[in-house]
């Protein structure tokens, strides 16, 4: 069984397709439940494979918590955790900056990844083997303007990604990072607070990635033999050279 964090959209949802047509249990959470009971019906009548769902906001410790002690059985059955869930707020300078949007991107981006790679971990040394693979970022190698927040988030990712696989030496347990550019998904919107002409024109006049080219090298990664850890994928669209160089067709 597969535990995906942040399986209502974007890559963790074309994660979750892929391993279901590959025949893999699934077990999938994010906020909101009535997207997690919609993909649960489709992935299980078409694919029949078993899907558990929970509706959870990891960044709250408590509530990751009570998901352990309730799913124990479930979690011990888990040979890969994908740690997906993350978000962007905002994209204004340090200076002009929210305080609520930072607490939101460190808990949800760092905390909440810890909080569930933390559930998962003693299941995975007990039986010496299971996977993390982490959604980071470009732009936690390469700082962009006005990323600040965000960037640093994912570079704690990477950063996590590196202590982990040091921390977890000799028990079996791989640890991947997946650092992709631009993915068209529902990540502009989510960080413009729903203003779609501002998230639109972000991937006007270039091709961005899909969320199924991501989920593609995550699969690819977690289908590896158990001697192969792949330890970072950095993953751009063609027409995209850097975090701020983007070839735009309407561009003269
Ligand atoms: P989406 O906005 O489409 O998906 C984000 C997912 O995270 C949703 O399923 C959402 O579910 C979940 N999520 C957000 N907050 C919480 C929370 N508190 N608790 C549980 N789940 C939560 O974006 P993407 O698919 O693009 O993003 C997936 C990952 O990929 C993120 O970590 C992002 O930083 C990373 N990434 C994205 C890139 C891009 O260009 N799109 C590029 C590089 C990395 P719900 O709202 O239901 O809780
Ligand atoms: C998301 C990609 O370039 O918008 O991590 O930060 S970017």
């Amino acid at each position: 069984m597969i535990l995906i964090t942040g399986a209502t959209s974007g890559i963790g949802k074309a994660c979750a397709e892929l391993l279901a047509s590959q025949r893999k249990d699934l077990f999938l959470v994010g906020r909101r439940l009535d997207r997690l009971q919609g993909l649960q019906k489709d992935l299980t009548t078409t694919h029949k494979i078993k899907v558990e769902i929970a509706p959870l906001d990891i960044s709250l410790s408590s509530a990751v918590l009570e998901f352990g002690k309730k799913f124990s059985s479930e979690l011990n059955q888990v040979e890969a955790l994908i740690n997906n869930a993350g978000l962007a707020v905002g994209r204004d300078t340090i200076q002009e900056g929210n305080l609520k949007d930072w607490d939101t991107m460190w808990d949800v981006n760092v905390k909440g990844l810890l909080y569930m790679t933390h559930q998962v971990l003693p299941y995975f040394v007990q039986k010496k083997s299971g996977h993390i693979v982490n959604l980071g970022s470009v732009a936690g190698r390469w700082i962009y303007p006005r990323g600040n927040i965000y960037c640093a988030t994912k570079r704690a990712v990477s950063a996590l990604t590196e202590a982990l696989r040091q921390d977890l030496l000799g028990t079996g347990v791989r640890v991947t990072e997946i650092s992709p550019g631009m993915v068209e998904t529902e990540f502009s919107l989510v960080r413009f607070g729903g203003d779609q002409e501002r998230a639109k024109a972000i991937y006007e006049g270039m091709t961005p990635l899909s969320a199924k080219d991501i989920a593609e090298a995550v699969v690819w990664a977690l289908m590896r033999p158990k001697h192969v850890n792949i330890q970072e994928m950095i993953i751009y669209p063609t027409e995209q050279a850097s975090t701020t160089l983007v070839h735009r067709r309407t561009q003269k």
